[in-house]
């Protein structure tokens, strides 16, 4: 019989295929989450504040830049342990995730693909440190899944360029040191701009009443005639398709925080059910608790296999979009599910801040949302499969 005291479910030895690396990295990443995550998560979701303090630990256990080279102060780490670490830190916290996942692969990731050596060198380290913290603003009031149609603008003066326009849900806005900006020139083209707070007419109101992803600071950029030296131009690389690079990789991540967010769900609701005695016994010995058991199992695993596998593709930088978006969508889904089976196995103490479930269900609403809608994953499937976009 299994050790039901187990706190990673690993049905197929998927560990087997980890290094030694790997799966040091995890352990150490569980551990600061249990020691600095777990104890205080709770109470600042329910008073929807982001825990500013754990900035410096996600930059100590390498979370800000896992895979940006040690050259520009990240971790030089693979996609894998990239991976881990996110579906280590989900497991605390889907925002705790979101930020780590927005510095490393929205605001770090574009500086060092897309930008100039002095724009490496000027920021890249103290983002690694937590020095300085980042956001990402694409997505807009009136252009959420469709980022080509934004409006936000800027035109050339000199050696400026004049900004126009707004964002809207922007993790870690109402804090960041610095924006990764997506806008139009007056020849229509997108390219990321690097926006720095203090500049005259730029300010990030936050959005306040979430249900969702309540320990994680949202809010939007505004751009009242901003002044950005041209030198912010990230200059390597325009288009939408940059953008979309940088979604990519932080689309692949998230398959793997999904995953971390489905364990503790599993893992709370399987220690439950075998304490838990109705009718002169443990519900665990019920069928149909037993059923939700074996299926949530089921999904983890063949969760884990796709992400193991698209991170092997990652690391031979082999992995397609359409393949990110089949994990993304895959994963999250599968653990909002998992949230919404193990939510009930506990019954009434299951909507209770008692036990992680209900805030892991809740956060899950905006992962399914975020980095792309499940929808727009199932049509960019779509159009990988028939050569037809129905966007
Ligand atoms: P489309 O015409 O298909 O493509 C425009 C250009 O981009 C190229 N491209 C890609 N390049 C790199 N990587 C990808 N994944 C790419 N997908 C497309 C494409 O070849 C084309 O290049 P070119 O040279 O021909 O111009 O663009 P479209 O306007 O039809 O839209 C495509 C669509 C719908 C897939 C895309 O816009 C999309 O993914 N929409 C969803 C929007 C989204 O995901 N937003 C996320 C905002 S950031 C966020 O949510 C952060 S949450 C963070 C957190 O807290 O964790
Ligand atoms: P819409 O695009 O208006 O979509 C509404 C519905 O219509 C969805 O169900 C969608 O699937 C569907 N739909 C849209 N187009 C089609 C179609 N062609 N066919 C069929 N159905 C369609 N953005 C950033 O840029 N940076 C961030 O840091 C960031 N953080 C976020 C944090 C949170 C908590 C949330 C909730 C969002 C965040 N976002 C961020 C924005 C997020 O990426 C968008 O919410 C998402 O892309 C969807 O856009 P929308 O909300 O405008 O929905």
């Amino acid at each position: 019989m299994k050790d039901n005291s187990f706190t990673s479910p690993d049905f197929y030895n998927i560990d087997d295929l980890l290094t030694e690396e790997h799966k040091l990295i995890r352990e150490s990443t569980r551990s600061w989450v249990n020691k600095s995550v777990t104890p205080i998560i709770e109470e600042y979701a329910q008073k929807a504040e982001f825990p500013s303090e754990l900035i410096s630990g996600l930059a100590e256990i390498g979370a800000f830049g896992p895979y940006i080279p040690t050259e520009y102060g990240g971790a030089g780490l693979d996609q894998i342990s990239y991976g881990l670490m996110m579906q280590e830190i989900e497991g605390g916290d889907s925002g705790i995730r979101s930020t780590a996942s927005v510095q490393s692969s929205l605001v770090m990731y574009p500086i060092w693909k897309f930008g100039s050596d002095e724009q490496k060198e000027k920021f890249l380290p103290k983002l690694a440190s937590g020095e300085m913290m980042g956001c990402f603003g694409l997505t807009e009031p009136d252009h959420g899944s469709d980022p080509g149609g934004m409006i936000t603008n800027f035109k050339s003066d000199g050696d400026d360029v004049i900004l126009n326009g707004a964002k809207m849900w922007i993790s870690n806005s109402p804090f960041a040191d610095i924006a990764i900006v997506w806008a139009k020139d007056e020849n229509k083209r997108i390219h990321g701009l690097i926006v720095e707070r203090g500049m005259e007419g730029f300010t990030t109101p936050e959005t306040h009443n979430k249900w969702s992803l309540r320990a994680s600071s949202t809010g939007e950029l505004i751009f009242d005639n901003v002044r950005i030296p041209k030198k912010n131009i990230l200059p390597g690389k325009s288009g939408l398709g940059a953008a979309l690079m940088c979604l990519d990789s932080a689309r692949y991540g998230i398959s793997w925080g999904a995953i971390g967010a489905a364990m503790d769900c599993y893992n709370t609701a399987l220690k439950y059910s075998l304490e838990r005695v109705q009718f002169g016994k443990p519900i665990a010995s019920k069928q149909l608790q037993q059923k939700k058991l074996a299926e949530m199992l089921t999904e983890i695993t063949k969760a884990q296999l796709l992400s193991w596998k698209l991170g092997k593709l990652k690391n031979e930088d082999k992995a397609s979009s359409a393949q990110i978006s089949m994990a993304k969508r895959n994963n999250v889904e599968m653990a909002v599910k998992i949230a919404r089976e193990a939510r009930q196995m506990l019954g009434g103490m299951g909507i209770t801040g008692e036990f992680s479930i209900m805030r892991h269900m809740m956060n899950l609403e905006s992962v399914i949302t975020y980095e792309g809608t499940h929808d727009i994953h199932l049509l960019i499937l779509g159009m990988d499969i028939t050569g037809h976009n129905a966007f």
